[in-house]
């Protein structure tokens, strides 16, 4: 008979309608078998996809396959980020619309995805910039506006002077405008925020419940919120007799204060300068300082400037007249927006002290040996013994941090705070291409939210797009007249749209009920199924995605929305695939297309190698060579089972005792059952999919010098089970990694699809034990040792055992093996001279 080939092409196209007609992916919500959420990032629909994002993807399915094979009910979903710049760009350069292009973008990502044999239900795709969608972005909007937690201020964008625009952070390059150079200033704007920083501290205690997120993903978020403990310490303007607070998180240094520095915002600054000679000089430099924007004022390698005020505060702990000045590294932001400054322990007032010629006082002194303030080189950071600071004198600034804050509080000069890094998210943007702010402003009754029921603010779509002026939205009339839901007043709409990460903040809750025109989602239905089990996703959102969405996760909890806190217990961030040691991109011009290498190895070889590249949470490189080696194994694999293509039929399966084996297929029987266990705990403890497929490899190889023969008689028969048996755990065991070949090959095999539907291979306890034998070790003739060892370990690696054993060693010393004979299982005879 001639040898059935390794058809991938056929085979693929085959299965993956196969899974679509039976429904593998479609999700019975009344199942009684335990759920089991799986989600992968919803993706912004950029373009075709290359290699690199299959990766999140292909991992995403291996968790689906393999948890409907361990019998959950599996919830598996996508759908598209849709709304956002890029889509607006292409317009803005191809005439394309954004509409258009996201459309095209879909088709070809969805294509893709299916390629790959990536099983989603896709019933419950949904899309963020379409209006069923938007509607409930909108909607959220309202309820955080009606609790008071979305508000306006005004606040700084870039703005492109010549282009009259204003740019996102992305569109700045070192402070000029994308397009066309000119350097960028900043604007103040009335922007819409949601105030997350009510819930700092709610999202700061809660990451206890994270337990399976990646430590440094929790580290990462605890950062951002970045609580503070500190002091506000206030110190009395000279004339005004009115107080300037400062925040310091070190009130021990408090008597080594040689100024203070104000945020070149700062309210107090005008009255400080007006009618001073100082007023020209000061407000010069702060349009300068307010124009460097704040990406760019707190990076590290920003030179700090400074202009003195001709005002002085007073020190409230020992009376010294310090001068005010406005510095550009202090932000308004943050703190009190007002900063002690104590060049001799902190080395940003180290440097700025330097540069303008300000005293330096130390307060802390090491202990060992002391410092002086002219040949200091940096500011002394660490802890030591209090000088120059009256009574604490003497105290370690430890406890002076404490004493110190108490004391203030007590003379009623400070208060003790918590400040937290976490600002509130600006979510206006002046841009098209987003959901619509649902608000109105009528001239007679003022800002209104726009009732639920005339919900979706529909954004139109016949718009123009130019590269010059404001967001296309301004000039569509009848988008931006109205009629106001109070009086009937004529009003307008607010023509900005939503930051995206709006869209990206609740979908998870959307997929239980994606079509329901009457609500968001169905809190019964969220409460059953959320948290989501495994979320998957870049750790390029581990900061401000996953905040996001556990910000607006709490404040729906707290209305009595949802019944849960956190909306993902484990969270698995994969790494990146690097080509030519840098992230593949297509700017970058080194990516690689999974289409050509599916047309010419198929999807499931793409799919292993990709899952056997190295750890999957770790970033690695791209090798085309090793694309052939897991197409190798494939073959292999293939082979091997094809070749006894007829004998499936005519040997029935039979348990398997593994007393009655021959040793040959006692070995192969016992490192299955080893490999079962080894892959199971691979996939439970967050999926080490690569070590799991190299045990699947080890246990092929094993494979391939057993001896298996077309079995003629009962022990043939016998040894035909194992390999048998062998072969269908190897399918077992990848089809999550590679399903279309294992579906193929579970079918040669004489057994009904799908696999999918089979469980996941157990263990059998009493076959991975090892038989062991106790050897006897000589040393010329004389019984000197003991070694436990496997039955069945091979001469070689008995040999190397014992002499490494530790009292032989003590023998061996200096002496010469002249000769090792060995009679296996029981004894090993050292002759030595
Ligand atoms: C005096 C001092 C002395 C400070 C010293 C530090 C070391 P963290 O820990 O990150 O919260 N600060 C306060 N408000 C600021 C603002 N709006 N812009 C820039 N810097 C500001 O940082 C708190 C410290 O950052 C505060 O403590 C203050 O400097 C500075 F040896 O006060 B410190
Ligand atoms: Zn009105």
């Amino acid at each position: 008979m001639a040898k059935r080939e390794y058809n991938f092409t056929d085979i693929e196209k085959k299965w993956q309608g196969f899974w679509e007609g039976c429904g593998l992916f479609r999700t019975d919500e009344g199942s009684s078998k335990e759920k089991f959420y799986c989600l992968v990032m919803f993706p912004y629909p950029s373009g075709t996809l290359h290699v690199g994002h299959g990766r999140n993807y292909i991992i995403g399915d291996v968790v689906a396959r393999y948890k409907i094979m361990k019998g959950y009910n599996v919830l598996s979903t996508i759908g598209w980020d849709a709304f956002g710049l890029p889509a607006e760009n292409a317009a803005i350069k191809g005439g394309v619309h954004p509409a258009v292009w996201t459309r095209n973008n879909i088709k070809a990502m969805k294509r893709q995805l299916h390629r790959w044999g990536v099983g989603y239900d896709w019933d419950r795709e949904i899309t963020s910039c379409n209006p069923d969608y938007y509607k409930w972005t909108q909607w959220i909007f309202l309820k955080l506006y009606e609790n008071n937690l979305a508000y306006k201020k005004k606040a700084a964008v870039n703005w492109c002077p010549s282009c009259a625009t204003v740019l996102a952070n992305e569109q700045v390059v070192d402070g000029c405008c994308e397009r066309c150079d000119t350097p960028v200033r900043q604007r103040d704007l009335e922007q819409w925020f949601f105030r997350i920083s009510q819930y700092a501290q709610k999202l700061l205690d809660d990451i206890s419940l994270l337990e399976g997120w990646p430590e440094r993903v929790k580290t990462m978020q605890a950062n951002w919120i970045g609580r503070s403990e500190g002091v506000r310490v206030d110190f009395m303007l000279e004339d005004s007799g009115k107080a300037l607070s400062c925040f310091t998180t070190r009130p021990d240094t408090l008597y080594g204060v040689t100024f203070v520095s104000l945020a070149p915002e700062h309210p107090v600054i005008g009255k400080l300068i007006s009618g001073t000679p100082q007023e020209k000089a000061v407000t010069d430099f702060v349009e300068r300082a307010r124009n460097q924007g704040m990406v760019e004022r707190t990076a590290e390698g920003t030179e700090k400037e400074g202009i003195f005020t001709g005002k002085y505060v007073v020190n409230p702990v020992n009376n010294d007249k310090v001068p005010i000045w406005v510095a550009n590294y202090v932000l308004m932001e943050y703190g009190t927006g007002a900063v002690m400054g104590v060049p001799a322990h902190d080395q940003r007032d180290f440097l700025f002290a330097k540069k303008y010629k300000l005293p330096i006082k130390i307060v802390i002194q090491p202990g060992d040996n002391e410092l002086h303030a002219d040949t200091m080189m940096d500011a002394y950071v660490d802890n030591g013994i209090q000088v120059n600071s009256g009574n604490f004198d003497g105290m370690p600034n430890t406890e002076a941090i404490k004493k110190i804050a108490i004391y203030l509080e007590s003379k009623v000069l400070g208060t003790k705070t918590v400040t937290y890094r976490l600002r509130d998210w600006l979510i206006s943007r002046q841009r098209y291409w987003g959901a619509p702010i649902p608000i109105i402003y009528c001239e007679k009754c003022g800002t209104l939210p726009v009732p639920e029921s005339q919900l979706p603010v529909i954004l139109p779509e016949a718009v123009e797009f130019k590269p010059h002026g404001m967001s296309p939205l301004a000039e569509v009339d009848s988008f931006l007249n109205t009629i106001c839901p109070k009086c009937s007043g004529r009003a307008r709409r607010e023509i900005d749209t939503m930051d995206t990460f709006v869209d990206s903040s609740w979908y998870f809750l959307r997929y239980l009920s994606p079509k329901d025109d009457n609500h968001p989602f169905v809190t019964k239905k969220v409460n059953k199924w959320l948290p989501v089990d495994q979320y998957i996703g870049g750790v390029e959102h581990a900061i401000l995605h996953l905040l996001y969405s556990r910000f607006i996760t709490k404040v729906l909890y707290d209305l009595g929305s949802l019944g849960f806190k956190e909306p993902f217990r484990h969270l698995f961030t994969q790494g990146m695939i690097i080509k030519e040691g840098a992230k593949m991109s297509k700017s970058r011009g080194n990516v690689v297309s999974p289409d050509i290498l599916i047309d010419k190895y198929g999807a499931d070889t793409q799919r292993l190698y990709i899952l056997f590249i190295g750890p999957p949470q770790k970033d690695a490189e791209w090798n085309d060579r090793g694309v052939i080696g897991a197409h190798r194994f494939l073959n292999r694999l293939w082979q091997k089972i094809a070749d006894y293509e007829d004998v499936y039929a005519k040997v029935q399966r039979a348990d398997i005792d593994i007393n009655s084996l021959s040793p040959e297929a006692k070995t192969l029987y016992r490192q299955t059952n080893q490999t079962i266990k080894k892959v199971t705990e691979d996939m439970e403890t967050s999926w080490h999919f690569n070590t799991a497929i190299a045990s699947v490899m080890e246990l092929l190889n094993t494979v391939d010098s057993f001896n298996v023969v077309i079995p003629n008689n009962a022990a043939e028969e016998l040894n035909f089970h194992v390999f048998r048996y062998t072969m269908e755990t190897i399918l077992l065991l990848m089809a999550p990694f590679t399903p279309h070949i294992c579906e193929e090959l579970w079918e040669i095999m004489g057994n009904k699809p799908s696999i999918f539907h089979q469980r996941w291979p157990e263990y059998d306890k009493n076959a991975i034990q090892e038989e062991v034998a106790e050897i006897v070790i000589q040393i010329n003739s004389k019984v000197r040792s003991r070694l436990s060892v496997p039955i069945d370990v091979s001469e070689d690696e008995l040999k190397r055992r014992v002499l490494s054993d530790e009292r032989v060693a003590g023998f061996l010393n200096g002496k010469k093996v002249i000769n090792t004979i060995v009679v296996p299982k029981k004894l090993v005879n050292i002759v030595v001279k």
